[in-house]
C-alpha cells in the first residue's frame, strides 16, 4: 500500500521517517524522489503538489491536505475525484485561537501607542474601555471560528459570528446569508475572517464591506473606526482597499497574516503602514508530528473499514 507525501516548503524526509514509524508495512514515497509505479499510490498526502503530478496518480484513493485550507488543492483543474480529507487538528485550533486572540487584545490594550511611548520614556495612560463594550465580529464560525469566538467571549468581548449555516454557539451570536452579514457588520467593532477561500469569499473584504463596519465609537472613546483582522486567506482580501481604508480613516488598524501574493513582496505599502501588523502567514503553523498523528489514524480507521471523516464539500469548496 503505497503513500505519497508531496509537501512544499517543508522538509519532505523528516515526513517520510515520521510515516514509517506510524504506519509500517506501507510503502512511503516521497515526491519529487520517488520511485515505483504511481498507479500503486492509494494515498496523497499534500500541500500545494502540482498538477502534473495529481495526473499520473491514477490508482488514488483518498486526499490528505496537509492544512485546514483546501484552496491549494481545489484550484487544480486535474484533481483526481477522490474524497480529500482536512486537517481538523486541536494543535491547529488552539494556535490560530493564540493568534487572534493575541492580535483583538494588541489593539484593545492599544499596544502600538505604548509601544511608541516607550521608546519616548513617555510615562502616559489613555482611557480603556472593557472588553464588554468592544463588539467582535467574526466571519466564518467552522473549526477555527467558532474556537476563536469562544475564547474571545470569555475575556468578556461581545461576540458574533457569520457562516453560511445559523449556528448555536453558547454565547456567541449567530447570522448567516447575505442579510446577516450586513446585521453582522453593521455591530462590528473589530473583524476578524476566517472564512477558507472560495468562490463566494474571493475578494468578499474591500473597501465596500470594510465601509459598512460599526463606526459609533463604542470601540475606544478617541479612535470611531473598526479594526481588521484576517488569518483566514489573502485572497478574500483587496490588499489595495485596505490601504486606502487606513489611509482615509475608514480603519482604525489592522492585523494581517494572509495576502493576495504571497511572501508579501517587499514595495507592498503594508510592510511599512503604521497602521498594520504583518505576519507571515504564520497564524497557526502545523505542527508536522501533531498532523502525521492525525493522518496516520485516519488512514488506519480508513483501512479497518471506517468511514472518513472531515471531507471536503467539492461543491462548496472548503
Ligand atoms: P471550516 O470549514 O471548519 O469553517 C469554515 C467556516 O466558513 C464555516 O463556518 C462556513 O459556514 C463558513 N463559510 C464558508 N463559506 C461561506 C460563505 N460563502 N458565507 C458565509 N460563511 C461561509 O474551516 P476552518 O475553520 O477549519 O478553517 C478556516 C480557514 O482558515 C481555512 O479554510 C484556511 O483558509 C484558514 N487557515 C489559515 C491558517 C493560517 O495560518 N493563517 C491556518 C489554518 C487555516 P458553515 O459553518 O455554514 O459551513
Ligand atoms: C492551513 C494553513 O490552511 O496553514 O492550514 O494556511
Amino acid at each position: 500500500m503505497a503513500l505519497l507525501i508531496a509537501v512544499s516548503g517543508w522538509d519532505s524526509e523528516s515526513w517520510t521517517s515520521r510515516f514509517e514509524a506510524l504506519l509500517p508495512g506501507h510503502d512511503v514515497r516521497s515526491h519529487p524522489e520517488t520511485t515505483g509505479n504511481p498507479a500503486d499510490i492509494r494515498y496523497l498526502l499534500a500541500w500545494k503538489p502540482d498538477g502534473e503530478l495529481l495526473r499520473s496518480l491514477t490508482g488514488l484513493e483518498v486526499i490528505f491536505s496537509l492544512g485546514a485550507g483546501v484552496d491549494h488543492l481545489l484550484k487544480h483543474p486535474d484533481l483526481p475525484d477522490v474524497p480529500i480529507v482536512r486537517i481538523v487538528d486541536p494543535d491547529l485550533t488552539m494556535r490560530m485561537s493564540e493568534w487572534v486572540v493575541l492580535q483583538v487584545l494588541l489593539h484593545h490594550r492599544k499596544h502600538r501607542l505604548y509601544h511608541a511611548q516607550q521608546q519616548q520614556r513617555l510615562w502616559k495612560g489613555h482611557d480603556q474601555p472593557a472588553a464588554s463594550a468592544v463588539r467582535v465580529g467574526i466571519l466564518g464560525l467552522g473549526v477555527l471560528g467558532a474556537d476563536a469566538a469562544t475564547a474571545l467571549a470569555r475575556l468578556g468581548f461581545q461576540v458574533a459570528g457569520w457562516s453560511r449555516s445559523p449556528k448555536a454557539i453558547p454565547g456567541i451570536q449567530s447570522y448567516s446569508g447575505t442579510q446577516g452579514l450586513e446585521e453582522m457588520l453593521q455591530r462590528t467593532d473589530i473583524l476578524v475572517n476566517l472564512l477558507p477561500l472560495t468562490g463566494e469569499t474571493t475578494g468578499l473584504i474591500d473597501y465596500k464591506l470594510l465601509s459598512r463596519l460599526s463606526t459609533d465609537g463604542r470601540r475606544h472613546p478617541n479612535c470611531d473606526a473598526p479594526v481588521l483582522i484576517n488569518a483566514g486567506r489573502g485572497g478574500s482580501q483587496v490588499e489595495t482597499d485596505i490601504v486606502r481604508a487606513l489611509d482615509d480613516g475608514t480603519l482604525a488598524a489592522c492585523s494581517l497574516d494572509v495576502f493576495e501574493h504571497e511572501p508579501l513582496p517587499a514595495p507592498a505599502p503594508l510592510w511599512t503602514h503604521p497602521k498594520a501588523y504583518v505576519t507571515p502567514h504564520i497564524a497557526a503553523d502545523s505542527d508536522p508530528e501533531s498532523l502525521s498523528r492525525y493522518v496516520a489514524a485516519r488512514i488506519r480507521a480508513h483501512e479497518a473499514g471506517e468511514g472518513l471523516i472531515n471531507v471536503v464539500d467539492r461543491t462548496a469548496g472548503y
